[in-house]
């Protein structure tokens, strides 16, 4: 037995575009093996729900169209219709938990929306409930994000700064925010996570990873863009579950790719991370 990554699918399925969905995905699998490590990505297929797909498995749903985007509430429906899904940060936890896996890598977390509409991610409360470690680069700059990080520190979730003390925001490296705590290794995440437990405390413990900074973007260009796809989704009507993937292929225009690219690359450095945290935690643990 090595130790195990688990890794999240709306990502793939409704988080970038074909085919470099697919490239990616490959990736951050590459990534955790180099690590030293099993990449298990969750999703579910025919109502089934998978712990690791096979190579084919991950080509079929990269290509597949009408893939439900499952947070929580989704997971009792697509067991019962027997749809394929894509997991989101919430189900994921969820799910990597269940099968034994405690640290999953994902992009950036859901928060809490701008705007008048009170859309929070269900990936808040479900980092509030759930013991996992979950690598990511902050929340989505797309986000409110100062109320994101307040809803955080409510919910009792501790927020690691990997080799860092700004909290990131997504494309970009700062968000001028700060995190509860710097860490520069693995070691000191995997210590943590055992305290957690020994504490008995149910939070996940969440690891913000800056984007590598020759792909990641400056703060103040990514605002424009994102208040004009913001403006663009309100007077489209466009919201819940359906806004995210909106938005983020707007900035993916308005970039002219360079977003992707820097979500690409904090994909998969975030997958490195969690590998070596994996190890890190299955040597003090077992
Ligand atoms: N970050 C990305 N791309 C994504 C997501 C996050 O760069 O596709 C996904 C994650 O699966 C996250 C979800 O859990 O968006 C949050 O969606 P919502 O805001 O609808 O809760
Ligand atoms: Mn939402």
């Amino acid at each position: 037995m090595k130790s195990k990554v688990a890794l999240e699918s709306t990502v793939i399925t409704h988080g970038l575009p074909r085919p470099v969905n697919l490239e990616i995905a490959q990736e951050m699998q590459e990534a955790v093996r180099q690590g030293g490590a099993e990449p298990l990505m969750m999703a579910i297929l025919a109502g089934e729900i998978q712990v690791g797909l096979s190579e084919a498995q991950l080509e079929d749903l990269a290509a597949r169209e009408n893939v439900r985007k499952c947070s929580l509430r989704d997971l009792p429906i697509v067991a019962q219709t027997g749809e394929y899904g894509g997991t989101t940060v919430s189900a994921t936890l969820y799910l990597a938990l269940r099968a034994g896996i405690p640290v999953f890598a994902t992009g950036g977390i859901g928060g809490v929306h701008r705007g008048e509409a009170m859309d929070i991610s269900a990936d808040l409360p479900a980092l509030a409930q759930f013991p996992g470690t979950v690598v990511c680069a902050g929340a989505k700059s797309i986000l409110d994000l100062p109320r994101t990080r307040e809803r955080l520190e409510t919910d009792g979730v501790t927020v690691l700064g990997w080799q860092c003390d700004a909290f990131p925001a997504f494309y970009s490296r700062e968000s001028g925010m700060e995190v509860d705590q710097r860490v520069e290794s693995a070691a000191e995440v995997a210590s943590m996570m055992q305290e957690r437990d020994r504490l008995g405390l149910r939070q996940s413990i969440l690891v913000a990873v800056p984007c590598p900074e020759k792909s990641a973007l400056p703060r103040e260009e990514m605002e424009e863009a994102i208040a004009a796809a913001e403006r663009e989704a309100v007077s489209q009507g466009i919201m819940g579950k359906a806004l995210t993937p909106f938005l983020l292929n707007r900035l993916a225009e308005a970039t002219q790719g360079r977003s992707l690219a820097a979500n690409r690359a904090l994909l998969c450095n975030n997958a490195r991370v969690a590998a070596d945290i994996a190890n890190a935690f299955y040597e003090i643990d077992t």
